[in-house]
């Protein structure tokens, strides 16, 4: 069952209509109430009232994650701050996060895609959702959260952490789908394996996994260990949040962007052209109905490619292929977004340490770990063991303070890291997604 059957199944011609004249409605919006926009439009020499097809959205500038930086808490905000009713914020470079506001009207929409998302994965009001992202700061717990209400599911907000009570609740209270990232997912099935509970008995039939990269041979393990149907959610806060595409439960083959609220684009992100369909690019997303924070053109830096073909589901809008990768160096540890310049930033800032670090990361039960190999000065590596344990205590704990990751420091001699003569390699992923 579609949860908004009208507009998921508009056809294309329509669907097209409704997206230019939202795109246009927006567009003259955050030209009269947003600077950054104004002077990015007129230094690309355009006009709200120039934009008269999809095609010349074309014409207009980038937006990227540096300017939401340099925007920093509030200054792309479209919407007065009376009427903003939530804020959100993920990571950034510099221990800064980037921050999201949120109107009632944007709760609304963001409710309603969830909502759709959720049907897409064949939830229902019968459902019962266990909904393990974390709430918080991070949009992951909060966005499925108000989804499944708007639905009519029952929604279980237990957040992420203490599995054991995880997997008792959900045995107990007759959980039918699961929330949270593919990862996580995986560390339940050991536990509950160690625990010696069978899925087979649980009332489980579907997982609703995003929020990091994951891959079909992991779909295969997660299916087969929960014995449930695992599909795809796809979303970044910056756009909204959990809900911006979702896989079908019936064509299970790329994921639905809801089209009359987001227009995608690919592109190759070299050359920042527009690819054809079908091409692997870089997702680029503009925002057509948000209040709070509408984005032009905003480059995700998620690779993908994009197919306009009919789904067997009978939704009309585009689907996005499942994400492969990132056009940047940013890395998800544990659902937290990192840089590896923000470690960096922390390692400059502590005395006795040099600027050469590597950063290690593995996957060890399902769970991510994370080691910061970093060289110390000579005087320093010559001193006792305790002033060592010290510093590399303080490093970790500067990170989590900082970052919200846990990680392992490992205080290494000097020159011992190797250097390389063009690009540093700052990190190693040795997580294979099976
Ligand atoms: O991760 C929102 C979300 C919550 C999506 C729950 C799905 C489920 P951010 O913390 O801003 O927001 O991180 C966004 O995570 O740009 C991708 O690189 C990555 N990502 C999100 N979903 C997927 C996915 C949330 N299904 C960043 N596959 C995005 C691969 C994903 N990567």
């Amino acid at each position: 069952m579609m949860f908004n059957e009208e507009f998921e199944t508009l056809p294309r011609q329509a669907l097209e209509a409704l997206q230019l004249k939202r795109l246009q409605l927006m567009l003259e919006r955050v030209y009269a109430n947003v600077p950054f926009y104004r002077t990015a439009f007129e230094g690309a020499g355009v006009r709200p009232s120039d934009i008269g097809s999809l095609q010349d959205l074309q014409r207009l500038p980038f937006t990227t994650k540096q300017n939401m930086r340099d925007s920093y808490p509030y200054a792309l905000f479209a919407a007065p701050l009376e009427d903003i009713v939530r804020i959100h914020a993920s990571s950034g470079t510099t221990g800064k996060p980037t921050v999201v506001g949120y109107t009632q009207r944007d709760i609304e929409m963001w409710s309603e895609l969830m909502a759709r998302s959720l049907a897409a994965a064949s939830a229902n009001k019968g459902d019962i959702i266990h909904n393990a992202y974390g709430y918080g700061l991070f949009t992951g717990g909060l966005g499925a959260h108000y989804g499944a209400e708007r639905l009519g599911a029952s929604v279980i907000p237990i957040s992420g952490g203490n599995t054991k009570r995880q997997i008792m609740i959900m045995q107990d209270f007759g959980s039918t789908i699961l929330t949270c990232t593919p990862s996580y997912a995986l560390f339940m099935a050991e536990e509950a394996r160690t625990e010696g509970i069978d899925f087979r008995n649980l009332k489980l039939r579907v997982g609703i996994f995003g929020a990091e990269p994951w891959s079909e041979a992991m779909r295969d393990e997660l299916e087969d260990k929960l014995n449930i149907t695992a599909l795809d959610i796809y979303g970044l806060s910056e756009i909204m949040g959990p809900g911006v595409a979702q896989e079908c439960f019936q064509g299970k083959s790329g994921l639905h962007i809801w089209e009359d609220h987001f227009i995608p684009e690919i592109i190759n992100p070299e050359t920042c052209e527009v690819v054809p369909e079908g091409t692997k690019g870089e997702l680029v997303i503009t925002t057509i109905t948000k209040q709070g924070i509408p984005l032009v053109r905003y480059r995700t830096r998620d690779i993908t490619s994009i197919t306009y073909e009919p789904c067997i589901c009978g939704r009309t809008h585009a689907r996005i292929a499942r994400l492969s990768g990132r056009s940047d160096d940013m890395i998800i540890i544990r659902g937290v977004n990192v840089f590896p310049s923000q470690i960096e930033s922390i390692l400059v800032g502590i005395e006795g340490v040099e600027p050469h670090y590597l950063l290690i990361i593995d996957r060890q039960d399902n769970l991510d770990t994370l080691e910061v190999q970093v060289e110390v000065d000579e005087h320093l590596f010559s001193d006792e063991v305790k002033v060592l344990q010290t510093l590399s205590l303080k490093i970790e704990k500067t990170i989590k303070e900082v970052l919200g990751v846990t990680s392992k420091v490992k205080l290494v001699e000097p020159r011992t890291i190797q250097r390389s003569e063009g690009k540093a390699t700052r990190v190693i992923d040795k997580r294979k997604l099976l």
